[in-house]
């Protein structure tokens, strides 16, 4: 008898993780679900991350702040696996979007799972948690037992989304975890992140359209890990011979701004030094501690473990970023 192919569904499919998500799901041979935005699918560049899976997948546009959207996508799909990604993922410490960072960021979860318990309660649910919800925390390295401390509203609304995954789990029945991601880069970053700044800056520099890159604290220090490895962590947590719990994911090794600029611009043999201008806007407050997760858990539970050196990162967004310029010429 011919085995059913599971059925999964993914919010925020056009993303950075969304997108590697897929591609990971569909080799896996999953029939595999994603909602965006209905503008962005009118939007090539808001597309062009699903090049490799496109015919492989089916889109379904879905304003994920809106309760009955929510509960007829849910209701019309029936997955097997749903994996919660979408996000305003942008950290910023101006409390004056509060309102709106809290409505697109927790408000959508709890819809989901509220769904989920009515109408396909067997149905697997991933929540992409972060490193902000530990904030201004005292501990270094982080670990699931770490206590939250966030001190950004995202930060807040992803703890507030944790608690409320952690509830329908135990207070439900419904397989529901969090995976606690630390930075994650990639070729598909978005260009508002520092690393993807850095990347199509020096790419830029080394093609002769830009004179100079401006960034804010290049002391400030990151646990970067590799995108596509961070998607195959949260498909074996939806997988667990154990049940479902709470991971940390990271690398468990932090650099700083200023390596990876160093790292970028010597991939073209270029000194930053010559081309840094530092400017206020771009600046956070520091951290008390440095956020730099231990994912001792998922490794002994799951045998999951970032691989990718920061180096190699570097280079592949660097040599990606100078091939779509070079290309964008072309036309
Ligand atoms: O690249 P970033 O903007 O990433 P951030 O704030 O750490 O957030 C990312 O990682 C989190 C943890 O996984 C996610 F929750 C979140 O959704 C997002 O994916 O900033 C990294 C560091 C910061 O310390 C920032 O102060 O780079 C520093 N930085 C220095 N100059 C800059 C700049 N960041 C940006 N975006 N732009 C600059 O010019």
């Amino acid at each position: 008898m011919k085995v059913r192919e599971k059925i999964a569904l993914i919010t925020g499919i056009n993303g950075q993780d969304g997108s590697y998500l897929a591609e990971h799901l569909v080799s896996l041979g999953y029939q595999v679900h994603g909602t965006m935005r209905l503008s962005s699918m009118h939007n090539a560049d808001k597309m062009v991350n699903l090049k490799n899976v496109s015919g492989k997948i089916k889109i379904h546009p879905c304003g994920l702040t809106d309760h009955l959207s929510v509960y007829k996508l849910i209701s019309k799909i029936k997955p097997d696996e749903c994996y919660h990604l979408a996000a305003a993922s942008f950290v910023s410490y101006d409390f004056n979007d509060e309102l709106s960072i809290i409505s697109t960021n927790f408000n959508p979860t709890h819809y989901l799972l509220s769904a989920i318990k009515e109408l396909v309660p067997s149905c697997k649910f991933y929540f992409s948690g972060s490193s902000e919800m530990f904030g201004n925390t005292d501990a270094s390295p982080q670990n699931e037992e770490t206590k939250f401390n966030p001190r950004s509203i995202y930060g807040i609304a992803k703890t507030s989304g944790f608690y409320v995954v952690r509830n329908y789990r135990e207070h439900h029945g419904i397989y529901a975890c969090t995976g606690i991601t630390y930075n994650h880069e990639s070729s598909r970053r978005d260009f508002s992140f520092v690393t993807r700044k850095i990347s199509t800056g020096v790419a830029k520099i080394y093609l002769g359209s830009a004179d100079h890159i401006e960034l804010g604290n290049i002391d400030a220090v990151r646990d970067w890990g590799y995108a596509p490895e961070y998607v195959v962590a949260m498909q074996k947590m939806l997988n667990n011979p154990k049940g479902p719990t709470d991971y940390v994911i990271s690398t468990g090794k932090t650099n700083s701004v200023k390596h990876f600029l160093d790292l970028a611009f010597s991939t073209v043999n270029l000194d930053y030094k010559k081309y840094l201008k530092t400017n206020d806007f771009f600046f956070r407050p520091s951290e008390k501690v440095i956020l730099r997760g231990d994912s001792q858990k998922i490794g002994d539970d799951l045998g999951w473990k970032s691989e990718k050196k920061i180096e190699e990162i570097v280079e592949e967004m660097v040599f990606n970023d100078i091939a779509l310029l070079k290309d964008r010429e072309k036309r």
